[in-house]
């Protein structure tokens, strides 16, 4: 992404911010396996998107006043030993030309600077991006600085950044779509080096092994997001994750897998079968999900209710599954659909965006058709990325194998 891109972010963020307040967002830090090296660093999604720099331990200052708004970085000081075992950090002119930020400073001068900003008297609030996927989930800094600011400045009442971002964040700009079009091909990649590498007796982890060989094609970053991918009954594990299974004859593939372009994300599954050739069941019940997928792709235009995507994709799939004779009753859906057919994907796989009531254009979200036949053996999904558009709405991952014929033939050749 440009700077223009995380600037225009930054200006739209403090927009919605009140006067006199303070804005203090954290890259994040690194995360120490439980002996000895760290986890691969992930900066927070937000300060990634607010200011495009990757890199751990930074913060990002923004000072608003009646209408003025100024900003600073606090960045990791160069050290030539830290830089000769981990690698190059971010010099002030690289962190200028990726952010749009024109001042910068050591991180050690942060802690000085933001204590005479909260005594000047001239600030009300300040902004922390307090999210939490889940409860219980390990503090950010932004948690650790929260308490530490409300035990220090009392004066400072203290507001939630991420309300506001996530409200950015709902609707893409032109730049994203063509990043998600990129990761699209990548995704693309993966997924049919798989489908044409399978074969009954292939270990869940040698399917695993195609997808990563072939992003790492595109450059070093690899999968968005843990893979899965799984074979026969392993299918009915939605977030399945040990690859330790063998594909037999008549299963079931099924992937659920993103690439990654510019910091965006795709999230696609596709189901086939390991042999090439979709048993009669198996037909039937795909044919569902792909009729249902496509009845969305021709529905979904902006003004319909969000809610009604995910009720949509069930009702209308609990009526294919009924035609095709195999659920008595529409009501008893739930026993072959296990999970929400809708969700949004961007600088998130789950994005991390305000839910929107009705649908506009510029959101990108999963239309997914999940179907679990336990009694059949046969479980798979089928993802797609939908764009809204200003009439309607495009399959970002069309291309990527997903009608049985079209499957089939690829998987021949
Ligand atoms: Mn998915």
């Amino acid at each position: 992404m440009k700077k223009e891109f995380h600037a225009g972010n930054r200006a739209r963020l403090y927009d919605m911010m009140k006067p006199n307040s303070l804005l203090v967002l954290f890259s994040g830090r690194e995360k120490r396996k439980p002996n000895d090296e760290s986890y691969p660093f992930s900066p927070s999604r937000n300060f990634i998107y607010l200011t495009g720099l990757d890199s751990k331990e930074f913060i990002l200052l923004a000072m608003k006043d009646d209408h003025e708004v100024k900003e600073e970085v606090f960045i990791l000081p160069a050290a030539f030993l830290a830089e000769r075992w981990t690698g190059t950090r971010l010099k002030e002119a690289e962190v200028r030309e990726l952010s749009g930020i024109e001042t910068i400073q050591e991180i050690a001068a942060f802690a000085g600077r933001f204590h005479r900003l909260a005594l000047s008297g001239n600030y009300s609030h300040l902004y922390l991006d307090l999210y939490k996927a889940a409860p219980g989930d390990e503090d950010t800094p932004a948690f650790d600085f929260s308490r530490k600011a409300a035990a220090e400045y009392p004066q400072l009442r203290q507001k939630d950044a991420c309300a506001m971002i996530k409200k950015l964040r709902l609707i893409k700009q032109p730049c994203e779509i063509a990043a998600m079009r990129e990761a699209e091909k990548i995704t693309k990649a993966g997924i049919e080096a798989m489908m044409k590498a399978s074969r009954p007796g292939m270990y869940e982890y040698q399917y695993k092994a195609e997808f990563d060989h072939a992003l790492g094609q595109f450059g070093p970053q690899g999968p968005a997001f843990p893979s899965i991918i799984s074979a026969g009954k392993n299918n009915f594990c939605i977030h399945y994750y040990s690859y330790t299974g063998q594909a037999h004859d008549g299963d079931m593939i099924l992937n659920d897998v993103g690439g990654y372009y510019d910091n965006v994300m795709t999230d696609v599954s596709r189901g086939w079968p390991c042999n090439g050739r979709y048993s009669e069941r198996q037909k039937l019940l795909y044919s569902c999900a792909y009729a249902t997928s496509n009845h969305m792709f021709e529905i979904v235009k902006p003004g319909m209710k969000m809610a009604d995507v995910d009720k949509t994709i069930r009702s209308y799939n609990a009526e294919r599954l009924k035609d095709a004779g195999v659920l008595a009753d529409v009501k008893d859906i739930g026993t072959y659909m296990w999970h929400g057919g809708a969700h949004h994907v961007g600088y998130d796989v789950h994005d991390v965006v305000e839910a929107p009531e009705s649908i506009a254009p510029g959101i990108v979200f999963c239309i997914d058709v999940g179907i679990y036949h336990e009694e059949w053996g046969i479980g798979f999904r089928l993802e797609d990325n939908c764009l809204v558009t200003e009439d309607g709405c495009e399959n970002l991952s069309r291309d990527i194998p997903r009608e049985i014929s079209q499957i089939e033939d690829f998987m021949k050749k």
